[in-house]
C-alpha cells in the first residue's frame, strides 16, 4: 500500500491528500513532527533528503518527494492528467509558477502569520512576499477570467497544485474581493466530485511557533 509522509497543517501535503481522496487510492500516512526535528532525522532524510513533506514510499519501496512531482506522478492514466505533449507541459508550466510565485509568497506568509512569526521576519521581506503574492493572484485572475480550469478548461492537477496555497491567501492577509475570476475558481474545484475540504490549522501543533531547524 502506498505511504504518505505528511505534516497535517501543510498545504503540500493537503495537495497530495486532496488528489488521493479524488482518485480514492488506498494509503496509510505516516506523520513527521518537522517542527521537533524528525524530518532531520536520519531516518527521514532516507526518504527525502531535504527533510521536507510531503513524500511518498510506493509498494517497491521507491521514494518520491516534492509535492508538484507526487501530483504528476499519481495523476498519470488518470483524468486528473491531460493527454499530449503541449497541455503536459502546460501542467508543468503552472506547477512551477505554484513553488516560485504561490508557494513562496502566500504559503510563507500564511505559515508565518499562523505560527506568530511574522513580526520576527524584517518588514521590507515581509512587503516583497506581499507584492509577489498580489502579483500571482492577479496573474491566476486575468488567466481564470477566461477560461474555468487552468489548462485547456479542465480540472487537473494543475488546479490542484495552484489551489492549495493561493485559496488560503486571506490568511496571508491579502484581500480577495478584487480577483472575482479567482474566487469563482475556487468555488468549482471546492464542487469537484470527492474534494477534501479538511484543512489543518498549526494550532494543532504546539511545537510549530518553533523555527525549523
Ligand atoms: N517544494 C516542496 C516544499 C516542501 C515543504 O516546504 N514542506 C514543508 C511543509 S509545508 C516542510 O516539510 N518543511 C520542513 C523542512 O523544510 O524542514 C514541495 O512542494 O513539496
Amino acid at each position: 500500500m502506498l505511504t504518505l509522509y505528511d505534516y497535517l497543517p501543510s498545504q503540500n501535503g493537503y495537495k497530495v491528500r486532496l488528489l488521493l481522496s479524488q482518485l480514492q487510492t488506498p494509503h496509510q500516512t505516516r506523520l513527521v513532527s518537522i517542527f521537533e526535528g524528525a524530518g532531520q532525522a536520519a531516518e527521514y532524510r532516507a526518504i527525502n533528503p531535504t527533510g521536507a513533506v510531503p513524500a511518498i514510499r510506493l509498494d517497491d519501496g521507491s521514494v518520491l518527494s516534492e509535492s508538484n512531482a507526487i501530483l504528476a506522478y499519481l495523476a498519470e492514466g488518470t483524468e486528473y492528467l491531460p493527454e499530449g505533449r503541449f497541455l503536459r507541459a502546460k501542467v508543468a508550466q503552472w506547477m512551477s509558477f505554484e513553488i516560485d510565485y504561490v508557494q513562496s509568497t502566500i504559503g510563507s506568509l500564511r505559515y508565518w502569520a499562523l505560527t506568530g512569526k511574522l513580526e520576527r521576519r524584517p518588514e521590507e521581506l515581509v512587503a516583497m512576499k506581499h507584492a509577489g503574492a498580489r502579483r500571482a493572484l492577479g496573474v491566476l485572475d486575468a488567466h481564470l477570467a477566461a477560461t474555468p480550469f487552468l489548462v485547456d478548461g479542465a480540472y487537473s492537477v494543475a488546479d490542484i497544485a495552484v489551489f492549495a496555497y493561493a485559496h488560503r491567501a486571506e490568511e496571508a492577509g491579502i484581500e480577495l474581493s478584487r480577483y472575482p475570476a479567482f474566487i469563482s475558481w475556487v468555488k468549482r474545484i471546492q464542487s469537484q466530485p470527492r474534494f477534501l475540504s479538511q484543512v489543518f490549522p498549526y494550532s494543532i501543533d504546539p511545537y510549530s511557533s518553533g523555527e525549523l531547524a
